[in-house]
């Protein structure tokens, strides 16, 4: 009778860890009920005192999880299985997203704080009238190096990576649209093009790169430049004022020949279980004081004029992060190239990486 008890017992112990853990996975991917948000952004990519005051001021649990491209995201959402509210892809993403369908409208009067964006950054092409997405940060890909490392190399153009001074001295992000884009404008083609044979240049081009290329790194990138593990790093333009905050010997640049100008907006999934949570988290996001302590603790540069205005002169009035209109007018959107297209970019970047140790 005792062995029997105990059995169950252990049965019973046995069952309930076991609903535990499901409840736990569950969770982390996103699964819960109740009241709770769930977040899909990039890494490092917003103050996470904010999650708490969010969660303070609204009673609403967030449930926090990263990605570190935009290719990554889609594919997650595309397969669903998850329950995540609010994401923040780029604009070519959305407009990709748009297209097959993975995005809900947004009902701009729960949305008021919309006021507070600056008028450049609304009704762009990939989203007419902001039906789907909200402005969160904007910015550039460039160049960041440590002068005293580099030999009087200025990075006034692309081709200056291929140096041969650079040797395993450089770092790049990981991202296909980003490098593939690198190499085609380095060879003056635009970072949307299409055509194979100027595809196929540029893949031969970054090929020749990789004696200097030390590493494709992810958000540790920040780490390694301000760290000085590597003298140059191409970056997204508040990684590099990241950087820059830790190391005051590092400098930022965008090569003269052009290079990409992005905007990542916010976006209600169709996963969404939160609709409402969701509108409440946008709106949150844009009021001036949050999106100006977001600013202050991410880097990049707000689209919320009335943020802006908030920042000290040395964020706000930095060229290198707020470019003037001649350096913008040189520089180029991603365009949504189509499902065939991005797997070829996906497919030549990934072919690079091989290639690059
Ligand atoms: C932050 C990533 C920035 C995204 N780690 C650039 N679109």
């Amino acid at each position: 009778m005792k062995q029997l008890v105990r059995m169950f017992a252990t049965v019973i112990v046995v069952a309930l860890g076991l609903m535990y853990l499901t409840s736990y996975l569950n969770s982390s991917e996103g699964y819960t009920g109740g009241n709770t948000l769930t977040i899909y952004n990039w890494g490092d990519y917003i103050d996470p005192e904010l999650l708490d005051r969010f969660e303070e001021e609204t009673g609403i649990k967030v449930i926090y999880q990263t990605f570190d491209s935009n290719e990554a995201m889609m594919t997650k959402i595309e397969q669903g299985g998850t329950t995540f509210d609010v994401s923040i892809p780029s604009e070519y993403a959305i407009s990709k997203m748009k297209e097959e369908d993975l995005l809900i409208p947004l009902d701009h009067s729960k949305i008021p704080n919309l006021k507070h964006i600056d008028e450049n950054f609304l009704n762009l092409s990939f989203d007419p009238d902001n039906a789907y997405s909200i402005p969160y940060f904007w910015g550039t890909v460039g160049i960041v190096y440590n002068p005293e490392l580099v030999d009087g190399i200025a990075f006034t153009s692309w081709d200056d990576l291929w140096d041969e001074r650079l040797r395993n001295q450089i770092l790049l992000l990981d991202g296909a649209r980003e490098v593939i884009g690198m190499g085609l404008n380095s060879l003056h083609y635009s970072l949307n093009d299409t055509d194979e044979a100027h595809l196929q240049e540029a893949k031969a081009k970054l090929g020749t790169l990789t004696p200097n290329v030390k590493a494709i790194v992810g958000d540790e990138i920040k780490m390694l430049l301000a760290g000085e593990e590597a003298a140059v790093g191409l970056v997204w333009s508040g990684d590099a004022s990241e950087i820059m905050g830790e190391n005051e010997k590092l400098d930022y640049v965008v090569p003269q020949e052009g290079s990409n100008l992005w905007f990542d907006n916010m976006v209600i999934p169709k996963t969404a279980s939160n609709i409402d949570g969701a509108h409440q988290f946008i709106n949150f996001m844009l009021d001036p004081e949050v999106a100006a302590q977001n600013t202050e603790y991410v880097g990049y540069s707000t689209p919320n004029k009335d943020a802006l205005a908030l920042l000290p002169e040395d964020i706000s009035g930095d060229e290198r992060f707020y470019p003037s209109e001649e350096l913008t007018s040189k520089l180029e959107v991603y365009d949504n190239l189509g499902k065939k297209m991005l797997a070829h970019y996906n497919e030549l970047f990934l072919e690079f990486k091989m290639h690059s140790k």
